[in-house]
């Protein structure tokens, strides 16, 4: 394995039960950027992903059990600020798994797993009981009101393309309803998770709370944990086959799970649409983390007598992009997670060329020089003359492309958005409002966002139909899925 930079390799243990854990043994973290070795991830056997479940139910158990919600809150609190004072160690963490620019991991990825935390802090506090006043005929009255408890010991799998965002959208909110968790970080990124496991302890949550095993999926952590019979749920973020995978595996036990899986996004572009603002909204929607976020779009249906106009100015943008280091402040795009996930971003350039697809940008590796060759490196690539109906344009890629598809009526553009087995994300670009709101509403996806996209707020529900998953986190919807309910009726 190369080591072209000057990194030292640094070991990234497991965290269980309050202290970092050797693996039975390693195994190795490359960087996507020029394909050196840059850590050693000890990898948690069954034995060892037994003893932090273990170790989170004891922590249930425990004086965490009986915490309260303001507590709690406050330690989510503590977190956050946590996070903060760590702020730079968890960018280069990030930045070192990822490849991703530094600038993102500052503003969307770190600073994310800050405010969600606060989010959930708040959430949680400001949260009520369901309560009912029952009035049945001849006088007769009760009082429903239903108390929540925690769901129990949490199995919390997160992918690699946002690692913290991802995992402390789950954490926060497992903690806030008062779980334990054992997380399984992704084998391409597990640095982060391991640091956050030290901030949680420093700011005060107690041993076992919240417990960290590195490893793959099937036949390592993520499946031991997935299949371990004192697991009371699993929320999982991942690929769709994934999500079904694991919903086998805690089949047979019957364990709820929240799942926020693939997708295969559509943006409708209207003729009445402002055109710098929808090719400047697209540019991101497909190109931002190397199109490697799940709300990324992937399919563009442009209405006709814009479709040579904005097709122009997003090629434009595509091929503006800067690839580079990380730290380099000119570079405006990162590389792909991995040389495997590149062969697969790949094997959808070639499918795309056997089914017709003219290529309008990109297409192609990049030649960033000899220090770099190493490096999952892939051009922004867009492509026009695909039909709606080939694989390219219905299987989820997760890389930095799109096609671009003509439409006339907002009829057909409807039909068309909506004919995906996913269902995760959609965006309309128009200046008609009514248009916006009319169009949105009859999409079938989890998210419709209006000449804008991925702007969130952390009280909304967010997850997928179909395909894209199973449940919805935010704000409350989170608290529903990491509790359970015992609704206590008394007669007045
Ligand atoms: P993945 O499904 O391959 O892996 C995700 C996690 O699951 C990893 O930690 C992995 O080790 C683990 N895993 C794999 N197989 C497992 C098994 N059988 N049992 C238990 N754990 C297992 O996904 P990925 O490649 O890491 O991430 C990319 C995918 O994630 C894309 O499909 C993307 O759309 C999706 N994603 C969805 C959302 C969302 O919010 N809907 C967000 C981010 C990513
Ligand atoms: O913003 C979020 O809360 C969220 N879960 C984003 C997911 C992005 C997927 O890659």
């Amino acid at each position: 394995m190369s080591r072209s930079n000057s990194l030292p390799v640094r070991e990234i243990r497991n965290f269980v039960d309050g202290a970092p854990v050797d693996g039975v043994h390693t195994f190795d973290k490359i960087s996507p950027v020029d394909g050196s070795l840059i850590g050693r991830v000890h990898e948690a056997d069954q034995v060892l992903v037994d003893v932090a479940v273990r170790a989170a139910r004891r922590a249930l158990d425990g004086p965490w059990g009986s915490t309260t919600v303001p507590e709690r809150a406050q330690l989510l609190r503590r977190i956050a600020d946590g996070i903060e004072n760590r702020f730079d160690e968890l960018v280069a963490a990030e930045v070192a798994d990822t490849g991703k620019p530094v600038a993102m991991a500052k503003e969307l990825d770190v600073a994310r797993a800050a405010a969600n935390f606060r989010a959930f802090a708040d959430t949680v506090s400001a949260t009520g009981l369901d309560s009912f006043l029952t009035e049945l005929p001849g006088g007769r009255k009760a009082l429903n009101y239903a108390v929540r408890k925690p769901l129990g010991v949490v199995a919390v799998i997160v992918p690699w393309n946002l690692p913290l965002l991802l995992l402390t959208w789950k954490l926060a909110p497992a903690l806030a309803c008062g779980n334990t968790v054992v997380v399984k970080p992704s084998e391409e990124t597990p640095s982060s998770a391991t640091l956050l496991a030290e901030i949680l302890q420093e700011a005060g949550l107690p041993n076992g709370v919240c417990n960290v095993v590195h490893g793959f999926g099937p036949e390592s952590a993520g499946g031991f944990l997935t299949e371990h019979p004192d697991v009371d749920g699993v929320t999982f973020t991942g690929e769709s086959a994934t999500g079904s995978a694991i919903m086998r595996a805690v089949a047979p036990r019957v364990r709820p799970v929240s799942f926020e899986l693939g997708g295969k996004n559509a943006a409708l572009v209207f003729a009445d649409t402002d055109i710098e603002r929808a090719v400047d909204g697209l540019a991101r929607s497909v190109f931002t983390n190397t199109g490697q976020v799940c709300l990324c779009t992937e399919r563009v249906y442009i209405q006709r007598p814009v479709f040579d106009e904005i097709a122009a100015g997003l090629a434009e943008r595509a091929r503006a992009l800067r690839p580079g280091r990380p730290d380099d402040p000119a570079t405006t795009t990162g590389p792909l997670i991995s040389q495997a996930h590149r062969e697969k971003v790949l094997s959808y350039f070639e499918l795309a060329r056997k089914e017709g697809a003219e290529v309008l940008a990109g297409g192609g590796i990049p030649d960033l020089g000899p220090d770099l060759a190493g490096g999952s490196w892939i051009e922004p690539t867009l492509w026009t003359g695909l039909a709606h109906t080939d694989r390219t344009m219905r299987e989820e890629v997760f890389g930095p492309v799109a096609g671009l598809i003509p439409f006339d009526t907002e009829e057909e553009g409807v039909r068309l958005a909506n004919d995906s087995p996913y269902g995760l994300a959609s965006c309309v670009w128009t200046s008609d409002l009514d248009r916006g709101h009319r169009v949105a509403q009859q999409m079938r996806t989890g998210m419709a966002w209006v000449n804008t996209w991925f702007l969130r707020d952390l009280r909304s529900p967010f997850g997928g139909t179909g395909l894209s998953g199973i449940g919805r986190e935010g704000g409350t919807h989170s608290l529903h899925f990491y509790s359970e309910p015992t609704n206590v009726c008394v007669q007045l």
